[in-house]
């Protein structure tokens, strides 16, 4: 390991209290518990800052290449406890604040969790820059600085209340505002083409500007003194957009109002996830982002080599899904408009710099834009795509002559339709689905045709997630076991967890798991009667479905599963099954009224079993409030089983599945996504898996899907459904009953009723396992040491080496 910056506990003593002195005119006897939070943090920004100092030469030195990260989503959560950990000061920490008077395990609890994110997407980013740092590879992210994350949900009579997420001020303070990086971006107006020679100056005319401002986020690495950046872009009125003449006239509010408009732009994250909305802001949001970027990434290349001629060796550009797609006509509009290159030169730099990983399979999910919407609101860009529309249009026509219809389904503009797929396919050198069954869906689906055309574009780079997050913080008991058992270095080298895997028959270590399994469950308990009061059983089995609320992910499945065991306990309070906890969490996008009629429904069984005291021991269902990182850091090492019940070839990848299976619970999943690769990983006797496979769905799909048949044949089932009718808590569920039934258009459009039975089966299966300790804690340890494969840090190793061609300047 590097040796990082050493600080003593005196020195951090001295620090902060100087931090508490200069900022806030106090001292540690008088200071607030979030005063010294503030200070604490101040002082470790400090030593980031010094590091990042000496990586930035570092990196001046070693010529090398760097990532350029674009995404509209970072999912961060927490940073104080991830940083203290990846410099090795959180002893030293914890000492001075204790002499100080303050406990360090408090000051994480008062930092607020930025919902810079919707979900997986989100998540996969931050989780990427975790282990971007950590291996030393040059990179940055940039992102929207949104004033309001996603909406913080509560649950009032089972419904779904959205409230603005309030992150900043107090998440600010590791924001590094860089207001000498500003730069404008413009929108709307008209655009004139001036011929002279050869050349084509380009007019734009009667634009709106809007200023960027970068803040950044330093991102430090375990072990690493690399500090790469997250820069979030906020959005700022220029003094074009200020009217002196309506101010002179005192129409005060009217001169603001056009200041406003333009800070809306990073107001708030779009709370919606695997459905276009189409909707304005969001490609005012997505320009906003991809030009104040590239302009910034270009300024900085420019001032290194005088030159973009070499700008492909030195940057790759990475678009995560379409979102940032925006930077394939905006880097050519810079490079031709600003630069006077030609197109073809132009596009040869853009086709070896961008690269694109798609994360969803979904129609609804592909982004579209309107065309006129899109001509007045982007007119040079729309120009811009045009040209590659018709230049693309032209090659395909070459290789197939006549064959409208293929030419049709590949080109970047159809029906007056935008399709950010085909453009972001089209302009890059590589595509990456992010699980096996992902990428081969991909090539044998929706990008079949860009496939057969460029096959060498298309490969596999299976997700994973920032393993010392959720390992090593979120669980310290079992990484201090792992310590013990296999050494350290899987905290570096996560594929060292294999060596786990010679404890699988040790009750010894199966004694140790389900100790550290019930101090996880207890925190959890204790974490969750703080907030409502409720006190769970924790000898009960954790069975846990957190995730975004979506049909295809089936928490409804879930609920069927419940009411059946439900409706069995009722007759026979008896069952020797183990008492379980069923526990839901996570946020249904605003208008998708169906997402949040499953969450009342859950919230109706929930309510229904509290009034129960006698079954109550026996089953219960929660569902947790605004789910959210610093949530799931509690709640996956208090998990015994983990739902991934989505309908075979929906999912792309998920990761939720990995941070569950790091930490020791079992998987109840269907043959999707990356199960696949885990169920690989783990053995068939390490994972319970049931359902139709994603060629049986897609095949029971063209003979005509048709739930009631699954209804009339199983009376188990019927029963469930029946439930919903007779309501819950005295609330009746006929809606989701007809969903389920009879529909609009196709009756249980993700099959819940198909898989019902083999799902139950597999569900009994694994309570009837848990009983038996060795063979529960076995399959426990062979999970944990199958999870090494599933670490960021050997997806960002395949992304450097398969995709951007660039190296650890650390030669990690
Ligand atoms: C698009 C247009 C307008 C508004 C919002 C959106 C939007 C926002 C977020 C569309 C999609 C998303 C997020 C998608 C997402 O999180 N996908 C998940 O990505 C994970 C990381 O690869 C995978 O593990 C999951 O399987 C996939 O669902």
């Amino acid at each position: 390991m590097d040796p990082l910056k050493s600080i003593t506990k005196n020195e951090i003593k001295e620090a902060i209290k100087s931090k508490l002195s200069r900022y806030f005119n106090t001292t540690p006897t008088d200071a607030s518990e979030n005063q010294i939070y503030k200070a604490t943090v101040l002082t470790v920004k400090d030593i980031l800052t010094s590091m990042r100092a000496e990586y930035k030469k570092d990196i001046k030195k070693s010529e090398g290449k760097r990532v350029v990260y674009l995404c509209m989503e970072f999912l961060l959560g927490r940073s104080l406890q991830v940083n203290l950990t990846n410099l090795g000061i959180v002893d030293e920490y914890r000492s001075a604040l204790r002499e100080m008077g303050f406990s360090l395990d408090h000051l994480y609890e008062l930092e607020p969790d930025p919902s810079l994110g919707n979900g997986g997407l989100g998540r996969l980013a931050a989780c990427f820059m975790d282990s971007l740092s950590a291996l030393g590879y040059p990179a940055n992210g940039y992102s929207i600085c949104y004033e309001y994350g996603l909406f913080r949900q509560k649950i009032v009579d089972g419904e779904q209340i959205e409230l603005p997420d309030v992150w900043l001020p107090d998440g600010e303070c590791w924001l590094v505002p860089r207001t000498d990086k500003t730069y404008i971006v413009r929108f709307d107006g008209h655009i004139t083409e001036n011929w002279r020679g050869g050349h084509c100056d380009i007019i734009h005319e009667n634009y709106t500007e809007v200023q960027a401002v970068p803040y950044d986020l330093m991102i430090s690495g375990a072990g690493s003194r690399a500090v790469n950046t997250l820069r979030l872009w906020r959005a700022r009125g220029t003094n074009q957009n200020f009217n002196m003449k309506l101010f002179s006239q005192g129409e005060y509010i009217r001169a603001m109002q056009q200041n406003t408009s333009a800070e809306i732009i990073s107001k708030v994250l779009y709370p919606s996830d695997e459905h276009t909305e189409g909707k304005l802001l969001r490609l005012t949001q997505q320009y906003f982002l991809v030009s104040a970027s590239l302009q910034s990434v270009i300024a900085d290349h420019f001032a290194l080599y005088g030159t973009l001629n070499n700008f492909a060796d030195k940057v790759a550009i990475h678009i995560n899904d379409t979102h940032p797609a925006l930077c394939i006509p905006e880097l050519m509009r810079i490079l031709l408009d600003v630069y006077s290159y030609s197109w073809e030169d132009a596009w040869n730099i853009v086709t070896r710099t961008i690269s694109y990983t798609n994360h969803t399979v979904m129609p609804e999910a592909l982004e579209t834009w309107n065309e006129d919407l899109f001509r007045l609101k982007l007119p040079r860009i729309y120009m811009i795509i045009c040209e590659i529309n018709r230049r693309l249009g032209e090659e395909l026509w070459r290789a197939y002559p006549g064959d409208w219809e293929r030419i049709s389904q590949m080109s970047v503009i159809s029906h007056s339709q935008i399709r950010m797929a085909n453009l972001s396919v089209y302009a890059s050198h590589k595509v990456n689905g992010v699980s096996e069954l992902h990428t081969q869906i991909l090539k044998d689906t929706v990008f079949h045709n860009s496939y057969k055309y460029t096959p060498e574009k298309f490969i596999n780079i299976t997700n994973g997630i920032a393993h010392r997050r959720w390992l090593c913080c979120a669980n310290p008991e079992l990484a201090t076991l792992l310590d013990e058992t296999i050494g350290p270095e899987y905290r570096y080298d996560s594929e060292r967890l294999s060596d786990f895997a010679k404890y699988s028959n040790d009750k010894n270590i199966h004694e140790r798991l389900s100790e550290i399994k019930q101090h996880n469950k207890e925190r959890f308990a204790e974490y969750y009667y703080l907030k409502t009061g409720i006190a769970l059983n924790t000898h009960s089995i954790f069975d846990v479905h957190v995730k975004r609320i979506h049909e295809y992910k089936r928490q409804l499945l879930g609920a069927l599963k419940i009411i059946a065991y439900y409706n069995e306990l009722k007759e026979n309070p008896n069952s020797s099954l183990p008492p379980h906890t069923f526990i839901f969490g996570g946020k249904a996008a605003p208008g998708y009224y169906i997402a949040k009629d499953i969450i009342n429904l859950i919230c109706g069984i929930s309510k229904e079993l509290e009034h129960d005291p006698r079954l109550r021991e026996r089953m219960r269902v929660i569902f947790i409030e605004d789910y959210k990182v610093s949530t799931a850091e509690i709640l996956m090492p208090a998990s015994d089983i983990s739902e991934q019940i989505s309908l075979a070839g929906k999912e792309a990848s998920g990761t939720g599945c990995m941070k569950f299976m790091i930490n020791g619970a079992l998987t109840v999943g269907t043959l999707d996504g990356a199960n696949v690769e885990m169920r690989r990983a783990v053995g068939n006797d390490n994972i319970y898996i049931f359902g139709l496979r994603a060629n049986e769905v897609e095949e029971l799909w063209r003979r005509g899907y048709e739930s009631i048949a699954y209804y009339n044949r199983s009376e188990r089932l019927r029963r469930a459904v029946d439930a919903l009718t007779t309501g819950f808590n005295g609330k009746q569920y006929t809606n989701i009953m007809h969903y389920l039934l009879l529909g609009h258009g196709v009756a249980d459009p993700y099959m819940c009723l198909a898989d019902f039975d083999s799902y139950t089966s597999v569900c009994r299966k694994a309570a009837i396992d848990y009983e038996n300790k060795s063979l529960w804690y076995k399959k426990v340890v062979m999970n944990i040491a199958g999870a090494g494969y599933f670490s960021a840090d050997r997806s960002i190793r395949e992304y450097a080496e398969k995709i951007w061609g660039c190296k650890s300047i650390y030669g990690k």
